[in-house]
């Protein structure tokens, strides 16, 4: 079976930084005012106060401190709290799409690449922005891939990526494409409930790109062979949105909370955590690696503790930053973009022959292990 590269990756950062400061000054506004505007019901006891969010909690809880996102002022307004971005005539490419080709644009660049060369882009991502036509062909159209070419939309939440990278990978050992595009644009500050204390802080938004090809393409910079690749699902209702196309059929659920995303956060981290660091042991051992051997983990963004204590059970030790570097300070959870913006910021150091780990988890449940080794 022929060898399968990531030979490059792209990102797209939105242009608005929101700090958890103004994040907090904004929900503690709307706290204040929703707690004066139910005064009444609340001192008669038929409705519960609601408490004030803090920077100091969702630093210690989470490890983030600020988020990127594509639209600032809404959400920062005690008012409204949802970001505002407006249709868009079908005329002009969709947000999300948009997003998608600067990701893409980045990551073919990197490989010094042409769009034509591109057989097949999959958009692998939490959330479409229309049910069709599928963004990634969208993509596929405004990059000005070639008229062979093909694309189509997928969904796994936070592990869209590495499922994505295992689809790519297939195409490519079987013959079916040379060149293949993975592309994650995330928009999660548009399913984000701003409203509710316990998960307002989690979510940024920002786009993605992996290439995966094939060894008969002549790359001419750094490149990872792919070394194995393994997908799990276990179902679970901890980490849930019940928003979709039936909404309508019963309107009295419309704008009800679970329309948008909603955890059990402590149980999430409690089952996840044993699961993931069991699925990459078990991986390494498929693949006759050792731990020990691991120069670095590039894992899903969602928890500083929970990277903290994956790596710790993987590698038996406390990972250091340069073993298990973070975004999380600065772009918060991005879903499935998470362990790819890591790599990508965190990949260029790697010496030819050093191996490291892009690993994925959330909802479904779901979770990829993908294993490289620099091998340009
Ligand atoms: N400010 C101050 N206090 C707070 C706040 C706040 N904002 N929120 C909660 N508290 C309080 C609680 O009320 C509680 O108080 P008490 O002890 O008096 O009851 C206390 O703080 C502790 O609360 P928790 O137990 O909830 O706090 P945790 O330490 O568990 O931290 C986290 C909460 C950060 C949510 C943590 O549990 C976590 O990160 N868990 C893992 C979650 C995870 O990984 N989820 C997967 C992410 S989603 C995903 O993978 C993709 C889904 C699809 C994409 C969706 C995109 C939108």
């Amino acid at each position: 079976m022929s060898d399968v590269y990531i030979t490059a990756t792209g990102l797209f950062t939105p242009p608005n930084s929101v700090s958890n400061a103004e994040l907090v000054a904004a929900f503690n506004a709307f706290v204040e005012q929703y707690n004066q505007e139910n005064a009444a019901q609340i001192a008669a006891g038929a409705l519960e106060a609601l408490g004030p969010s803090s920077t100091e909690f969702i630093e210690k809880a989470s490890g983030i401190k600020s988020r990127f996102v594509m639209s600032k002022t809404g959400l920062l307004d005690p008012k409204i709290m949802t970001p505002l971005i407006p249709e868009r005539p079908n005329e002009e490419i969709s947000i999300l799409a948009e997003m998608g080709v600067a990701a893409a644009k980045d990551a073919l660049a990197q490989a010094g690449r042409d769009a034509a060369d591109i057989d097949c882009i999959i958009c692998a991502a939490s959330n479409m922005q229309r049910a069709y036509p599928a963004i990634a062909i969208e993509i596929q159209n405004e990059l000005g891939c070639g008229p062979n070419s093909y694309a189509f939309d997928m969904n796994v939440a936070c592990s869209s990526a590495t499922f994505g990278i295992q689809m790519a990978a297939d195409m490519v050992k079987s013959g079916s494409a040379k060149s293949v595009l993975v592309i994650n644009p995330e928009i999660c500050s548009g399913h984000l409930n701003f409203r509710d204390r316990d998960s307002h802080f989690i979510f940024g938004d920002v786009a993605t790109a992996i290439l995966v090809e094939g060894e008969s393409v002549q790359n001419n910079g750094a490149k990872w062979k792919i070394l194995g690749t393994k997908l799990k699902t276990q179902f679970s209702n901890n980490i849930r949105n019940n928003f979709g196309f039936l909404n309508r059929t019963a309107p009295t659920g419309v704008d009800a909370r679970d329309k948008l995303f909603v955890q059990e956060g402590r149980k999430v981290f409690k089952e996840v955590v044993p699961m993931v660091a069991a699925m990459i042991t078990e991986h390494l051992q498929e693949l006759g690696l050792e731990a020990k051997n691991l120069r670095r983990l590039w894992l899903h963004q969602a928890n500083a503790g929970m990277n903290r204590m994956i790596s710790g059970k993987v590698l038996g030790h406390e990972a250091s930053d340069d073993e298990s570097p973070t975004v999380l300070d600065t772009y918060a959870n991005t879903s499935s973009a998470g362990s790819i913006i890591a790599f990508n910021k965190n990949s260029a150091d790697f010496k030819i022959g050093e191996l490291g780990l892009i690993c994925s988890f959330g909802a479904g449940y779901s979770a990829g292990t993908v294993f490289v080794e620099r091998a340009a």
